[in-house]
């Protein structure tokens, strides 16, 4: 008889710790003690952020949890005091609508192939858990662009995009469609998007949880009421029947797909949960899951370099390990930390790893990169104190718009060789006559193999704040040393100095330091005024005139005069340093000489109305106008 009571009291306390969540609320960790954390964090809530500098962080929870964070001393204030209230004005305010349904995902993946069959395919890559099971569900598409998009290209670098593994985070599809549409919205337009179709496969798998975003978006049609649940609203996991009773069920079924992947998989139970009720609940082996198990099929099919799973929210730019403190080996932490430092410029996101957030494991990225060597990220879209899962209406493009320079940054690092290691210019100098960079050809970050590199090509680019237009300095071994020199010029520089160093292979693949240049610059802040005369180092022997007419709208004219025969470029930039058109590539006689620019660019199009930069370039010299276009 007194077993049977234990046995029920301890049915019970588990049955109040399964209690549905009804609020989300922010929790000040201070107070609570180490014990009580490991208390805290066995009550199994459902953590939607943490701010480790901080210490607080976002969790559904249930009345019961409430009690005891009040009993225990923890300060906790109510984001949302009712979450199926709030989550009933959603759906009724019409918020969906600002969102993609999985269908909406399908039907307009399949219009933009119809539209584009060139550039963009679509593949089913597999079943979901439900279709799997024969119970509805849905086939997980993944959509890649390219140019001659049916022909795999092994020399062309392939990056994986992905998003909404888990089902709640509504905004990360909306994240891809924006980017897939202005890849192909810009094809032939904009010179860097051209090239990263021509010259890429990037892959799109916007919803690699269907079965979870359709529970999310359509609610419960039938109006269930187990255990007064929660609104599908705030579902994470996938739709596995994990007890077998032939029906879905919040409070038993569903798998974490993010704690599913096969890399130290269920090594403890701190990073994921063996609970089939928990949020993070890891399913019953690795890749148990048909979503997982897709996933892996189809990175094992590819040769990706890079990838992004997007998730929200937090304002985070997560990498390997998630599984350990244990540090990466040191030549891929500097490639992570570069590239996360590269895409958080304009995102201004956080870059660490993801074991600093807190330890999981069986996520995407450890698989991604430990099985696979891919550099692997996972952004947390949205601001913690701002937008949450459900950001305002007003703030969706936003969010989206911050993370396109990343996306295309991505696609553009995965293809290109970071092949010259620099000595970096102390933040601040005193105004001197020249800056002297050294650089040695070393491979510090190698994305992909095979570099040969060619000397010749190595160059440093520099501009003062408040000019756009980048300036060269040719890069010249230094005999002494076996480096390499280049010389910024510190006359007519203050305030602050953007540079960064490039070079080419032999097979022409570009390479900068930092990573991404000239979007990713290094700076130096340049004390004084100068002071110093002019001191030119290289013989100045021709001189570009300012076009005629300018502003100009059909045609106009770029004079030059050469003192000596020479071997002379003179290419049209944008103001972000994109070649538009180069118009001559030639020897010159020593004189006067005239070459016409119609406005055009390269694919011989008219180039829009704008600001232009002008480059005259000889191996020692080189020289720049500004060029005013109106249309
Ligand atoms: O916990 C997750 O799966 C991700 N965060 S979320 O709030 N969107 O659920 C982060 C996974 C990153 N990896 C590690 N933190 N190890
Ligand atoms: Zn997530």
């Amino acid at each position: 008889m007194l077993k049977k009571t234990a046995c029920y009291v301890l049915l019970l306390s588990a049955a109040i710790m399964a209690a549905a969540p009804v609020s989300l609320v922010r929790i000040d960790l201070t107070r609570l003690s180490q014990h009580e954390l490991q208390q805290l964090q066995s009550l199994d809530i459902d953590i939607a952020f943490v701010d480790r500098a901080n210490s607080r962080m976002d969790a559904l929870i249930s009345d019961q949890t409430a009690m005891w964070l009040t009993e225990h001393g923890a300060a906790f204030t109510s984001l949302i005091t009712d979450v199926n209230t709030y989550a009933a004005q959603l759906r009724q305010s019409g918020y969906f609508d600002h969102f993609r349904s999985y269908p909406q995902m399908v039907s307009e993946m399949q219009e933009i192939v119809a539209s584009h069959p060139q550039l963009a395919l679509m593949q089913d890559i597999g079943d979901s858990y439900l279709k799997w099971a024969g119970r509805g569900g849905h086939d997980v598409w993944a959509l890649k662009i390219s140019d001659d998009v049916t022909t795999e290209d092994s020399s062309e670098a392939e990056v994986l995009y992905m998003s909404n593994i888990h089902a709640r985070e509504i905004i990360t599809p909306e994240v891809l469609f924006y980017f897939i549409h202005y890849l192909i919205d810009n094809y032939g337009r904009d010179a860097q998007v051209t090239h990263l179709i021509q010259n890429r496969e990037l892959w799109f798998i916007p919803s690699a949880n269907p079965d979870g975003h359709e529970y999310v978006f359509q609610g419960d049609p039938d109006q269930r009421d187990w255990y007064s649940m929660t609104d599908p609203l705030w579902w994470r996991k996938n739709m596995r029947d994990n007890n077998h009773d032939g029906q879905f069920k919040p409070f038993d079924d569903g798998v974490d797909l993010n704690r599913n992947f096969g890399f130290a998989w269920g090594l403890d139970n701190d990073g994921s949960s063996p609970s089939e009720g928990s949020e993070t609940y890891r399913g019953p082996a690795a890749f148990s899951e048909p979503e997982s198990q897709i996933i892996r099929d189809f990175v094992k099919s590819k040769n990706f370099i890079i990838s992004l799973s997007y998730h929200s929210y937090g304002k985070l730019w997560l990498y390997p390990w998630g599984y350990t403190h244990d540090p990466l080996p040191a030549r891929d932490a500097a490639v992570f930390q570069t590239l996360a430092d590269s895409c958080t410029v304009h995102n201004n996101y956080q870059p660490q790893t993801g074991a600093e957030l807190y330890l999981t494991n069986g996520d995407t990225d450890d698989w991604f990169y430990g099985e696979c060597g891919i550099y692997a990220f996972t952004p947390e879209v949205g601001d913690a104190d701002v937008d949450g899962f459900h950001p305002d209406t007003t703030r969706i493009l936003p969010l989206i718009e911050e993370n396109l320079p990343a996306n295309l940054y991505v696609a553009r690092v995965a293809g290109e060789e970071p092949i010259v290691h620099y000595e970096k210019l102390p933040a601040t100098l005193k105004q001197q006559p020249f800056f002297d960079l050294e650089m040695t050809i070393k491979k510090p970050l190698v994305l992909t193999d095979s570099v040969d590199l060619d000397p010749a090509s190595f160059r440093v680019y520099y501009r003062p704040e408040n000019d756009f237009h980048f300036s060269v300095a040719p890069v010249q071994p230094d005999d002494s040393t076996g480096n390499y020199m280049a010389e910024i010029p510190g006359d007519k520089m203050h305030g602050k100095v953007y540079y960064y160093a490039e070079a080419f292979d032999k097979l022409g693949r570009r390479g900068t330091l930092p990573l991404g240049a000239p979007m990713a610059v290094d700076s130096i802040y340049v004390q004084y005024p100068t002071e110093v005369s002019h001191q030119a180092r290289q013989p100045q022997f021709f001189h570009l005139v300012q076009n005629y007419p300018n502003p100009f709208n059909s045609s106009t004219t770029i004079s030059f005069n050469t003192g000596r025969s020479a071997r002379l470029s003179l290419t049209i930039f944008d103001l972000c340093g994109r070649r538009i058109q180069r118009l001559a590539n030639q020897d010159y006689d020593g004189g006067g000489h005239t070459v016409v620019w119609d406005g055009k660019n390269n694919l011989g199009e008219d180039a829009p109305s704008g600001f232009y930069i002008c480059r005259l370039a000889g191996d020692q010299q080189e020289q720049s106008i500004k060029i005013l276009l109106l249309r």
